[in-house]
């Protein structure tokens, strides 16, 4: 069994909860041909986006400096810290053991998926999300690491605590990115952004060890798409007026937000790059896209983007999934498949009790033999965070899917999550009207799975 990162939707996704604005901006004083303008100018936003550069494979090679330079993915499975290269080896430091005891790319043998790979990696084509066994083919010389999250989240932490130490309103979005309000940090207008962005990356390389990329612009839609343009370790700077030379030549898909459908369907229209977009008119994006995506499609051409940078978040959802080595068959497999089903309740619930939060939406999601996905869940009266009663309920919803088919993937996700503390006081007040009950063990599915 593959632990996959499960990176795109579900895995251990935290989505942002409650919304913090920036804080009062500075007040500008400007002298204009001796007359004194006093009057309170906000001074322009700058606002940055700030990602780590090839971050889970920068990490491990940080303790394993003798694989610089080398092509290298990560991904396959779970670091074991007792595996036989690190027991061969042990008593000696990480970055003595030769390069040629290290795992290839070529001997691998599973449905894998790359996490992410380093720089030389990429230039033979492959990258995150590509199958292992696919990316032996172009660059089976490649060193393959076995993911360390918990290593990772370190780093993150690091990396984070760095930038509030520089810039007091960051929101997190993620293992390896956050955007920063640059607008009244002192020195934060310097060159569009540019002189904080580069002691940033000064002080996060000091802190440790580890390189990013960040890109400075009037708003959080324009920051993103600016902090992939020099990559890696670059610092771009994008002005309003930029938008022509610099956003509008890129593919639509480069906007935040436009993924592979919505790509799909503007090139189906004869759209390709954001000048396209931007030239369709507003009320004729509405109508191909309805009133809320094309008025949004409208906006994001147009570089316009007004959200604040979220301070404070919350967790909405933690999920757990797994892709099997081979696909399973809810009858055949029946014995495997359960275990498997029972261990994620078993994590997403260690999750939760680690992190301190309960749920009362429970899911599940199953990907096919031929890739179609389905979820279902179950809001329950009251927040759980016990392995038990998220396999209870989850089991519950195994019954409202169909299992005829092979399955390639399954999934849990706790929702609806309430600190664990407001959990106890919800348990006190007692059940809500209009929920489900707590499941009881359910005769047809607990022996199914
Ligand atoms: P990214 O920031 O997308 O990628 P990256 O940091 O590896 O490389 P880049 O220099 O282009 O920013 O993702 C951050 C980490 O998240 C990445 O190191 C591994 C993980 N990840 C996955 O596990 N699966 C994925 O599909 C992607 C895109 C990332
Ligand atoms: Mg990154
Ligand atoms: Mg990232």
């Amino acid at each position: 069994m593959l632990e996959g990162a499960g990176f795109a939707d579900w895995s251990l996704s935290l989505s942002q909860g409650c919304l913090c604005r920036s804080g009062q901006r500075l007040v500008a004083a400007s002298t204009i041909a001796g007359v004194t303008d006093s009057a309170e100018t906000p001074l322009p936003r700058r606002i940055a986006h700030l990602d780590m550069d090839a971050f889970y494979a920068s990490v491990e090679l940080l303790r394993y400096p003798q694989l610089k330079g080398l092509p290298l993915v990560i991904g396959g499975g779970r670091r074991a810290p007792d595996n036989a290269l690190l027991q061969r080896y042990a008593g000696q430091p990480l970055s003595a053991i030769p390069v040629a005891e290290f795992p290839l790319l070529k001997d691998y043998t599973g449905r894998g998926v790359i996490t992410t790979a380093t720089y030389a990696a990429r230039q033979f084509g492959i990258g995150s999300a590509m199958g292992l066994m696919k990316a032996a083919r172009l660059c089976p010389q490649a060193i393959l690491l076995p993911v360390d999250f918990a290593e990772y989240r370190r780093y993150s932490r690091l990396f984070k605590e760095v930038v509030l130490s520089m810039a007091p309103l960051m929101e997190d979005r993620g293992v390896d990115e956050v955007y920063i309000d640059f607008t009244d940090v002192p020195g934060g207008q310097r060159q569009g952004g540019r002189s904080l962005a580069r002691l940033m990356q000064g002080a996060i390389a000091d802190a440790t060890g580890l390189s990013c990329s960040i890109g400075v612009a009037p708003n959080k839609l324009l920051a993103k798409m600016a902090s992939e343009f020099n990559k890696p370790q670059g610092i771009s700077i994008v002005q309003a007026d930029d938008l022509q030379a610099l956003i509008w030549p890129l593919a639509c898909r480069k906007i935040n937000g436009i993924g592979p459908k919505s790509e799909a369907k503007l090139q189906a229209l004869g759209i390709e790059t954001i000048a396209d977009l931007a030239a369709r008119p507003r009320a004729w994006l509405l109508q191909h896209f309805g009133k809320s995506h094309g008025a949004w499609l409208h906006e994001a051409a147009w570089g316009r983007d007004d959200r604040p940078v979220v301070t404070e978040s919350e967790p909405v959802s933690m999920s757990r999934e797994t892709t099997f080595e081979r696909d399973l068959h809810a009858r055949e497999d029946r014995e495997e498949l359960g275990a498997v089903f029972t261990a994620l309740c078993e994590q997403v619930a260690a999750d939760l009790q680690r992190k301190g939060y309960s749920g009362r939406t429970i899911g599940i999601k199953l990907r096919y033999a031929d890739f179609k996905t389905a979820t279902r869940d179950i809001t329950l009266e009251l927040p759980v965070a016990d392995a038990a009663a998220i396999r209870l309920a989850a089991g519950q919803c195994l019954k409202r899917v169909p299992l005829a088919q092979r399955l390639r993937l399954l999934g849990v996700r706790v929702g609806a999550l309430v600190r664990s503390g407001d959990a106890q006081a919800l348990l006190a007040q007692g059940p809500r009207p209009g929920t489900r009950q707590r499941p009881v063990a359910d005769p047809y599915t607990a022996p199914l799975f």
